[in-house]
């Protein structure tokens, strides 16, 4: 009797997957073994990629070396009143030297995999036209160097850098043109670096660029178009996506994998029940509906094109055949969850409006809500019947004030880790089939319209000296990747 109660308890604290190698040894009062046994539940699958992530502007700087062109984040940052302080990504990290020093960093923490991204203004200059041998060299220096590190590259084509040649020309992302450039650009990078890079990301975050850049104006290139030629907008970058895969598919080397890397409005059931759940997946689909669920689906939802009416993107079928590529994996960059209830509206749910004491971390829109790592990978793989996921970003920006000793001891990055991870693991336990984790960022870098004010790097860098030095989350994330476990 007593024996059942402890063993209840025990399920309760542990968690289920901890149950039956765990009781054994509390049976027999052997509480060492018992709570290894309740760390082996929070194990990842055996080969999970642990990984990290950055991107071309927010780290490369060396804006103007070997034949490298303008891109729209160039112009913008130096635009003034664009960027917090008119921070520039001129300098940034200085990665574009000193890459060898990161990939030791990467080395050191003891990742698998490494998710850069790929200056599309170093390879075509112009953003078509001609290719510059020389900006594409520094991809295979830094491939080079990751291979002989033991450290798997995953390049994504597309981080917002776009060639300012193609915004002057047509209107950047607004225009056909521009898909197709990409399209080019993508299959041209396959061609070269498919004998090393096995997996490729088209476009990093619609949610984030065409939104921000294109609607909203905070982010390059600034402006705020009105909705029908902002939802053109919307549709010639899906196409551009779709047009990568194709060419990528039609360049690479056999065996290459083909993704996106996008941050997906993450829908959680408010309360964890039949009904709310089942909202939380409808939702997914309907606020997707503009990039993740036509890429999946190749259609609209009738909701969507009821909601943009006169607005609506004019496309053809065989544009959507273009955008619903197959592909091999989808990776979703994670950072806030938005809840979501049932309710008896006609699409049968609602998004939950966050409190204003709701909390969050550094950035204030980064809200905290660890079981978006376990809802937004299920929900995609249950709608789409996806059979490979990534996490291609998820992290958090803190403070990060050195201590007297000069470290950085930034426990609430490593509580928003921990608790994240958690949730990821527990996914995992329910056979959502997440094959990876890209914590986001290996350093702190440009963070975009912030500047250099809000970091969310495992390393902090002293930008006055290029100094990088590992925050106390690194050896939190050392540790996990060394156990395959939350540490
Ligand atoms: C990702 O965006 C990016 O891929 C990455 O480059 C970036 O460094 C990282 O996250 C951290 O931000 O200014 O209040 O209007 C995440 C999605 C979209 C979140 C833009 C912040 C701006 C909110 N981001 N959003 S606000």
């Amino acid at each position: 009797m007593d024996h059942d109660i402890s063993r209840r308890n025990f399920a309760r604290i542990a968690g289920l997957g901890a149950l039956s190698a765990a009781l054994p040894a509390v049976a027999a009062g052997k509480p060492e073994e018992a709570s290894a046994a309740a760390a082996r539940a929070r194990t990842f699958p055996r080969g999970f990629l642990w990984g990290t992530a950055t991107a071309s502007y927010q780290v490369e700087g060396a804006v103007n070396e070997d034949g490298r062109g303008p891109s729209i984040w160039d112009t913008f940052s130096h635009t003034p009143g664009k960027t917090v302080n008119g921070a520039t990504g001129d300098v940034a990290d200085d990665h574009y030297h000193r890459y060898k020093q990161d990939v030791q960093l990467m080395k050191a923490l003891g990742v698998k995999a490494y998710r850069f991204s790929i200056a599309w203004p170093r390879v075509f200059p112009q953003g078509s036209g001609s290719p510059n041998p020389k900006g594409l060299d520094f991809y295979n220096r830094l491939v080079d160097e990751l291979l002989a590190n033991g450290i798997a590259p995953f390049a994504t084509l597309y981080h917002w850098d776009l060639p300012q040649a193609l915004q002057d020309n047509g209107g950047g992302w607004e225009s056909r043109d521009t898909a197709e450039a990409f399209g080019r650009y993508a299959g041209y990078v396959a061609q070269h670096l498919s004998d090393r890079v096995k997996h490729f990301f088209t476009i990093n975050e619609f949610g984030a660029f065409v939104e921000l850049g294109y609607r909203i104006g905070i982010h390059a290139p600034g402006l705020q178009l009105p909705p029908g030629r902002f939802n053109q907008t919307r549709h010639h970058a899906v196409l551009g996506h779709g047009l990568a895969v194709q060419a990528i598919r039609a360049n690479a080397k056999p065996g290459t994998k083909v993704g996106l890397a996008e941050n997906m409005t993450i829908c959680c059931p408010v309360i964890e029940d039949d009904a709310n759940i089942r909202a939380a997946e409808r939702a997914t689909r309907e606020m997707n509906a503009q990039y993740m669920t036509v890429i999946q689906e190749g259609r609209y939802t009738d909701a969507y094109l009821a909601r943009t009416v006169a607005d609506s993107p004019k496309f053809t079928p065989a544009d959507l055949k273009v955008i619903s590529s197959p592909l091999d994996f989808v990776g979703i960059n994670i950072y806030t969850p938005t809840w979501i209830r049932a309710d008896d509206s006609p699409l049968g749910f609602t998004p939950v409006p966050n409190p204003s004491s709701y909390p969050h971390m550094a950035s204030s829109w980064l809200t905290i809500g660890p079981e978006a790592l376990y809802w937004g990978p299920r929900n995609v793989a249950k709608l789409w019947k996806v059979k490979e996921i990534y996490i291609t970003e998820n992290g958090c920006s803190s403070s990060d004030v050195p201590a007297a000793d000069g470290k950085v001891y930034d426990t609430d990055r490593i509580m928003y880790l921990r608790n994240y991870l958690t949730q990821l693991q527990r996914a995992t336990t329910d056979a959502v089939p997440v094959k990876g984790y890209f914590c986001w960022s290996l350093m702190d870098n440009f963070e975009w319209a912030d500047g250099y004010t809000n970091r969310f790097g495992l390393h902090y860098v002293d930008y006055a000296t290029q100094t990088r030095t590992p925050k106390l989350s690194a050896s939190f994330y050392r540790e996990t990747i060394r156990r395959n476990a939350v540490a």
